[in-house]
């Protein structure tokens, strides 16, 4: 059932948005044009890499996607002259976790990063270290969150842990320094430094990691009054009260009307006044963490950040709202504050390119865009992620890279994080190690990929991070299907299932309801089968 149910969608799979992007022509693939290796004389024309990659940007946060919250003009350039992933998925929805699946295309039980309290340990293969081998100038710029140095680059510049937004430090192999300004924009005048200042007569792989849009959502000053006096529209499942979900949802510490009232909401409490919403973390100091950043503003951001702020918060403290009221103004604070972060990463990805295009290096160097995994953004009335359901399990994924992708495809495969390494290195013309366990995706990138053909059935998943940490959000592990998702909270012992085709926002879980017996059975063994494929046993 399940194989067939895949044979049916490959068909449909691929598909070319708008009608101006049919080209007549063929596409020129890569492996036409690439060298097999830095060794042979004359130019290496192998492709030169930039990967981007930000934390918590959701889908529908991204315009290219369909979402009407905010334009994403230059990131939607990546998809709508490449390739967009409509079914992109990550292996487990944290932030260490799934950028040690993108390094090394292995899951978080063999990489050795199951949760973020976890160490990555740099001795193991990654692809940069690969293409460092093979020639490449490797760098990586902007957060990093896996505790142990960098390595495979021949240049890095990382924030440390999570890293502020304003007047960040920063290390690099000098030690530490702190930079005047904002992190997105730091990082993006890193990135072009690097990339000028390397030897042009090397390719290169750039890695330039945001921070944003990540917590606590602080905009650059320069954008704060660009969504002046909009409301955003609530998300259909903002009241959500998990009626059909087991103890998991109803447990998890992560409601909009539960942030913290200064971190989140950036509102100064007297003092004496406590901030004991929890918002995820029992004992952390919210009041402590808002006012260490705040202090940490020059004095032209404070005044800049008060002047839009301070009549808000006075307005607010007036109001003196409660209920569903406080939960709609704090939705509206939060989503504003996270689409200006977006939109300040936007814009800076836009300045990479015109530096870019100013060098020629459109052309051969191939794009991605991803986020480390896909956010809340008030639906089910959360913001945060973890969970196996669809907004923090699907991430947006884009490839640019004009000479092999023809412009505007949109696959409907089953993809994952887990693909980014194997992909690169296939790219690059190095042999994909076996031990990676994901599967380069440039068959479907150069829409080669027949009916015959077998991509994926399905998605393995596994989140690890309870009882500690954040969130209070159950371990759980399960399987995607193009159509279903099983979800298995083991150590609770509670499954879902979701008929994702029927049920797109994941509101009824018929596990155990009458119908489903089947379906319940194929994804207990395509879970079983997953386990044993990815060696998993614990
Ligand atoms: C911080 C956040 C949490 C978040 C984790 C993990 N709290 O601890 O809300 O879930 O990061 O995020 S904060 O108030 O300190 O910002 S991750 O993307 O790094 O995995
Ligand atoms: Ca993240």
């Amino acid at each position: 059932m399940l194989l067939t149910s895949l044979k049916n969608t490959r068909l449909k799979s691929i598909v070319i948005v708008g009608l101006t992007t049919i080209c007549a022509t063929t596409p020129s693939f890569a492996a036409q044009t690439l060298p097999a290796s830095s060794n042979q004389p004359g130019k290496d024309t192998r492709p030169n890499i930039i990967f981007v990659m930000t934390d918590d940007h959701a889908k529908q946060a991204m315009s290219a996607y369909g979402g009407q919250l905010l334009q994403t003009p230059n990131l939607d350039r990546i998809a709508n002259e490449g390739i967009r992933f409509d079914q992109s998925f990550v292996t487990n929805a944290i932030c260490g976790p799934s950028r040690a699946v993108a390094l090394t295309g292995k899951h978080s039980h063999i990489n050795g990063v199951r949760d973020n309290r976890d160490t990555f340990d740099g001795s193991q293969e990654t692809f940069p270290k690969l293409l460092q081998k093979a020639g490449y100038f490797t760098a990586l710029i902007g957060k990093w969150h896996l505790k142990s140095q960098p390595t495979g680059f021949d240049y890095w510049k990382i924030l440390p842990g999570q890293g502020d937004y304003y007047n960040p430090v920063f290390i690099d192999k000098t030690g530490e320094q702190t930079h005047q300004g904002y992190a997105t924009t730091l990082i993006t005048d890193f990135a072009i430094d690097t990339l000028e200042k390397r030897d042009k007569n090397q390719p290169f792989a750039l890695l330039y990691f945001h921070k944003a849009p990540h917590r606590n959502w602080m905009p650059d000053t320069k954008d704060l009054n660009f969504f002046k006096g909009k409301q955003f529209p609530l998300p259909d499942t903002f009241f959500d009260n998990y009626a059909t979900r087991g103890r998991a949802a109803k447990e998890a510490d992560m409601r909009i009307e539960n942030m913290f009232h200064s971190f989140d909401m950036k509102l100064h409490l007297q003092k004496g006044e406590k901030d004991d919403n929890s918002g995820g973390n029992p004992g952390w100091n919210a009041i402590k963490n808002w006012n260490r950043v705040y202090d940490a503003f020059t004095e032209g951001q404070r005044a800049a950040w008060d002047a839009v702020y301070g009549p808000e918060n006075k307005a607010f403290i007036k109001a003196d709202l409660k209920g569903v009221e406080l939960a709609i103004w704090k939705y509206q604070r939060y989503i504003r504050d996270y689409l200006l972060t977006v939109k300040s990463v936007d814009d800076n990805f836009g300045r990479l390119y015109d530096y870019l295009e100013s060098q020629s290096l459109t052309e051969n160097t191939i794009i991605v865009y991803t986020s480390d995994q896909g956010f809340y953004l008030g639906e089910h009335g959360w913001f945060d992620k973890r969970f196996m359901y669809e907004e923090s399990l699907g991430i947006p994924l884009a490839v640019r890279f004009p000479k092999a992708i023809q412009k505007g495809l949109v696959s409907n495969e089953l993809v994952m994080n887990l693909d980014i390494a194997p992909t690169l290195l296939d790219y690059a013309t190095v042999a994909i190690p076996a031990a990676m366990q994901g599967q380069s995706l440039r068959p479907i990138i150069e829409n080669k990929l027949t009916a015959e053909q077998h991509w994926r059935d399905s998605v393995y998943y596994h989140y690890y991070e309870y009882p500690h940490g954040w969130h209070s959000v159950h371990k759980h592990r399960g399987v995607r299907t193009d159509s279903h998702k099983l979800i298995h909270f083991y150590q609770i012992d509670e499954w879902e299932l979701y008929d994702l085709k029927n049920d797109p926002k994941e509101l009824n879980n018929v596990y155990g309801k009458s119908g489903y017996q089947s379906i319940e059975n194929t994804l207990k063994q395509e879970l079983k089968k997953l386990r044993k494929k990815y060696k998993e046993s614990s």
